[in-house]
């Protein structure tokens, strides 16, 4: 097949609730869409990169100049099998692994509609349903904390992940395990600590987390292995394994014991299943991370949630947690035992309504 056009588009997408972490509070989104189109077929791709370079490089302007300028020009009539054919066409502009995985996963998602199978089908998913679990902001208060946390729990979620920074650490981790001593409980740090604290992170083994996510630099693996080495308590590295070969240096290093998949982050599902491959290899579960996605980005992260060594419940959760209005239908819903339902149906499974992206399109082009 033969790419024969490619859509960018930029949403302006207020978030339902202020979402904080360790670099920042954000409001509303931003979200680069691309929908690229093929023998009367369309499929679309989103790309995860924030509205400031802080939780990685890339940002939505960084994005939409290298898709415009660099990627999809490469992506453009050639002739290409799969998703599978583009880190190669991509391979020669560095980094920007988030816009490369928008184009990347639209050509999935096309592939999967051209061949009549679902997209968890053709990435080799095997679940029928995958656990979920919520990512909780830093809150104005410990008791808008504690409210957020009861409401998660009350609709089923099954893990609860707590934004961490220094002042907002072990004093909400005791409140919350006072209160739920028996939930699977985590927390991410967004690389807000450094090596001083190594003492004081290891304290944190008394709450018998289920992992401490990306406690040091963002850049760094070598000396997550020396924290490692100090506390008991699981280590999951995020922003610091971008590729395959990472996730592998990382675990022969001893880095980490978990590792978050976010497809965007790691430049696209083919490499997102060659760091799946690499950490069940080394017997270590991987799970689904968020970047505050519609509902495009989400079915993509349900399909991939699918695969076998995803075991641990992710940070895929319901449409509603995020927007008054997803941009799918139906919207994405979570069970009451906290579960979500891979869809079975070709491609990602939820119809795009382009009504609604219509309405909140701020700038659009189109590439030919
Ligand atoms: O580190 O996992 C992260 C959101 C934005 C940027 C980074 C992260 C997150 C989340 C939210 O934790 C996950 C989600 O609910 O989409
Ligand atoms: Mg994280």
């Amino acid at each position: 097949m033969k790419i024969e056009a490619i859509h960018m588009r930029e949403l302006n997408m207020p978030l339902a609730h202020p979402f904080e972490t360790s670099f920042g509070i954000t409001t509303g989104r931003r979200i680069l869409l691309v929908e690229i189109e093929a023998e009367g077929v369309s499929a679309w791709g989103e790309c995860v990169a924030g509205e400031h370079p802080y939780f990685s490089d890339e940002m939505v302007d960084t994005a939409w100049h290298i898709t415009e300028t660099e990627l999809s020009p490469r992506l453009l009539n050639v002739e290409i099998s799969s998703g599978r054919d583009c880190p190669a066409l991509f391979e020669q502009v560095r980094g920007h692994r988030m816009a490369k995985a928008a184009l990347e996963n639209a050509v999935w998602e096309l592939d999967a509609q051209r061949q009549g199978v679902s997209l968890a089908k053709l990435l080799g998913g095997t679940r029928s349903t995958i656990p979920c679990g919520v990512s909780i902001g830093i809150q104005p208060t410990p008791e808008k904390l504690m409210e957020k946390i009861e409401t998660e729990v009350a609709a089923g979620y099954q893990r609860i992940k707590l934004k961490c920074k220094p002042g907002w650490d072990d004093r909400i981790f005791a409140m919350v395990r006072d209160r739920w001593p028996d939930i699977l409980l985590s927390c991410d740090a967004n690389s807000a600590y450094s090596l001083d604290d190594a003492n004081h992170i290891a304290a944190w083994d008394r709450f018998n987390l289920l992992m401490i996510e990306q406690p040091l630099w963002y850049d760094d693996f070598y000396f997550h292995a020396t924290l490692q080495k100090r506390i008991n308590t699981k280590i999951c590295l995020d922003e610091c394994i971008r590729n395959h070969r990472d996730a592998r240096a990382a675990l022969e290093l001893g880095s980490g014991k978990i590792i978050n998949i976010k497809v965007g982050r790691v430049g696209g599902f083919t490499e997102a299943l060659a760091v799946h491959d690499v950490a069940q290899e080394f017997g270590v579960p991987v799970w689904c991370g968020g970047m505050l996605e519609t509902g495009i980005g989400r079915a993509h992260n349900i399909a991939l949630s699918s695969l076998p060594n995803f075991k641990l419940p992710g940070d895929v959760s319901a449409s509603k947690r995020y927007w008054t209005q997803d941009i799918i239908e139906p919207e994405v819903t979570v069970s009451s035992s906290g579960e979500i339902t891979v869809p079975t149906t070709p491609g990602r499974g939820f119809e795009v309504r382009r009504d609604r992206i219509d309405a909140i399109t701020v700038r659009q082009h189109t590439l030919r």
